[in-house]
């Protein structure tokens, strides 16, 4: 069995239902950390430990395209990881309004990159980094992050070390319209919300909205659809 090109960054993202748990959710039913109970700690030399499920329910959630929630470290306070990009999808990083840390996934890894508010100033995760310190990553494969992150005044915090390790659980698809369909898929593939909805098939190609997002395929794109071709 053989079918045509696959947006590989979706496909990776349902193949990971092979081995992360992954959940489609309403933010009306905003989740809580999706943060491992044991391996969620990261370390600093000059600020110590850092909870990444910080208080669970509001502590890191992961999601394909950007992080929401709170670190907490017992040395310096509550680290700001975002809230809700402006967009839906992505934080500019350009206001105070809309900062945060985002997430790009590349192959079985996601690269998280961006500016969180911590009580020391803004960190930077894996934001041009010019020295030797690895962007902070999750590994898709087994949800374990390694990395380094940079904390004015308190220098750089590793979020895998010899001790310990942050993991994730799971990979969150948000849903906030409610369509089946997930939200990170929809703006990748249209830029907005709106335009894809479950029982339409937005290209007229003969497959659905919401089975091209389960398949990978474009849904804006009428030459890509899941199809067997030999058997
Ligand atoms: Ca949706
Ligand atoms: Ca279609
Ligand atoms: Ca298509």
């Amino acid at each position: 069995m053989t079918h045509k090109k696959v947006n590989n960054q979706i496909k990776i993202i349902y193949f990971l239902i092979a081995f992360l748990a992954v959940g489609l959710l309403n933010a009306t039913s905003w989740a809580a950390t999706t943060i491992n109970a044991t391996n969620k700690y990261a370390y600093g030399a000059n600020i110590g430990w850092i909870n990444s499920q910080g208080d669970i329910s509001n502590g890191l959630v992961i999601t394909p395209s950007f992080c929401t929630g709170f670190l907490w470290s017992a040395n310096s306070g509550w680290i700001n990881m975002g809230n809700t990009p402006t967009n839906g999808n992505d934080y500019s990083n350009t206001s105070a309004n809309d900062f945060g840390v985002n997430v790009f996934l590349q192959g079985f890894t996601a690269k998280l990159q961006g500016y969180p508010w911590s009580p020391l100033g803004w960190m930077n995760w894996g934001m041009n980094y010019t020295d030797s310190n690895d962007v902070p990553c999750v590994d898709l494969n087994t949800g374990i992050m390694s990395g380094s992150v940079w904390i004015p005044n308190a220098g750089w915090m590793s979020v895998s070390n010899l001790e310990a390790y942050v993991q994730t659980d799971s990979i969150l698809l948000i849903d906030n319209d409610a369509d089946g369909i997930p939200d990170f898929y929809e703006y990748q593939d249209q830029g907005n919300f709106t335009n894809l909805a479950s029982g339409q098939d937005f290209d007229s190609d003969g497959v659905l909205d919401e089975d091209e997002a389960l398949a990978g395929t474009s849904s804006s794109s009428s030459n890509d659809f899941l199809r067997i071709t030999q058997y």
